[in-house]
């Protein structure tokens, strides 16, 4: 029998979750349990590249775990545990980033767009992407599902891995591959098409939380910026109106171009509405799951603690293996 694939992915604990993530990310780490052997990453040393108050990171630590599960990873199936309960990726970013070049980490993007009118950067921002590949090496990775935005780390993290495996001999580190879903790869700002939406951008109608209510919700969406004209259509000259058609699509579950061809003759107020219903009824039971977990967190940490302990015994034997090969054994 082939051996079950390894999928790995991560998400950061530096606010509160959105439909982007959940679209983007989330939810198909969900859909492709079946069949994989997946593991799934509360990353909150990624978060404190940038400064963090402790307590609510503390705070959004658990947030985040519980906003996973309530997305749908069964814990039954899945991997799921807090980047800094297991060592060995500080460890193997270590020695990732003797294998890394400082030109390669200068052309990432993200770097350029978190750091751009910042006095003062931290050095962890920069070397972000190398931990990202440690993350991802560690277990022995083939597929790690993410949005577009996350695809120049994950090529990085294939580079790195390859040059690794060129100087030590090819059995080193297993090279992955981004897994990303054309639909949905990455939804924008609701105030602004151009930037995508963020945990931790400035105005909060610019995303919306999955914790957000259904009031909350129909505001942000009314609030939303549209294109020029009136009417509901797709295209790259209306990136407004194609991002919100994206998000419909996604949770209705339905091609945009039937969407489109519904809403023709019909006006912008109209398909808001609409939208705004859609979603609110699409994250409904997403929110009913968070409730439970909220009246029980003794089962989230519980899960947390287990699946670190899961972890462990993949991420220590890969460390090990690298450590051998480069003369620390
Ligand atoms: N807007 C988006 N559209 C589609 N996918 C997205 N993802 C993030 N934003 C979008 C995907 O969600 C997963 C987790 O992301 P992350 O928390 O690790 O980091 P991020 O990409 O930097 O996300 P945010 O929300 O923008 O957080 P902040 O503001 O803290 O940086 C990833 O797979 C990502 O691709």
């Amino acid at each position: 029998m082939d051996k079950k694939k390894r999928v790995f992915s991560g998400i950061q604990p530096s606010g509160s979750a959105h439909i982007g993530n959940y679209i983007g990310a989330i939810r198909n780490w969900a859909a492709g349990q079946e069949g994989k052997d997946n593991i799934f990453c509360v990353v909150d040393l990624h978060a404190i590249t940038v400064p963090q108050d402790p307590k609510e990171l503390e705070e959004n630590i658990l947030e985040t775990a519980k906003i996973i599960i309530a997305a749908g990873i069964d814990p039954e199936k899945s991997i799921l545990f807090v980047q800094s309960d297991r060592p060995e990726h500080a460890e193997l970013a270590w020695i990732l980033n003797c294998h890394t070049q400082m030109g390669e980490l200068s052309r990432m993007t993200q770097y350029k767009e978190k750091g751009e009118g910042k006095q003062s950067v931290s050095a962890g921002l920069f070397d972000y992407p190398v931990l990202m590949a440690a993350d991802i090496l560690l277990y022995d990775t083939d597929e790690v599902p993410v949005g577009d935005d996350q695809k120049q780390h994950v090529e990085l993290a294939r580079d790195i891995a390859g040059r690794i495996n060129s100087r030590y001999g090819k059995d080193t580190l297993v090279i992955p591959k981004p897994t990303i879903k054309k639909e949905g790869a990455r939804i924008m700002s609701l105030s602004d098409p151009k930037k995508k939406m963020a945990k931790s951008a400035k105005g909060e109608n610019s995303y919306i939380a999955l914790r957000d209510d259904a009031d909350t919700i129909r505001r942000k969406i009314k609030k939303a910026v549209t294109d020029s004209g009136s009417e509901i259509v797709y295209g790259k000259d209306k990136p407004a109106l194609a991002n919100l058609l994206t998000i419909y699509s996604a949770f209705a579950d339905e091609k945009i171009q039937d969407i489109v061809e519904r809403y023709k003759g019909k006006g912008y107020a109209e398909f808001k509405q609409d939208l705004a219903e859609v979603v609110v009824q699409g994250l409904a039971p997403i929110q009913a799951r968070l409730d439970d977990l909220d009246n029980d967190p003794g089962y989230v940490v519980k899960v947390l603690a287990d699946g670190a302990q899961k972890a462990a015994p993949i991420a220590s034997a890969t460390l090990g293996r690298v450590k051998n090969k480069i003369g620390l054994g």
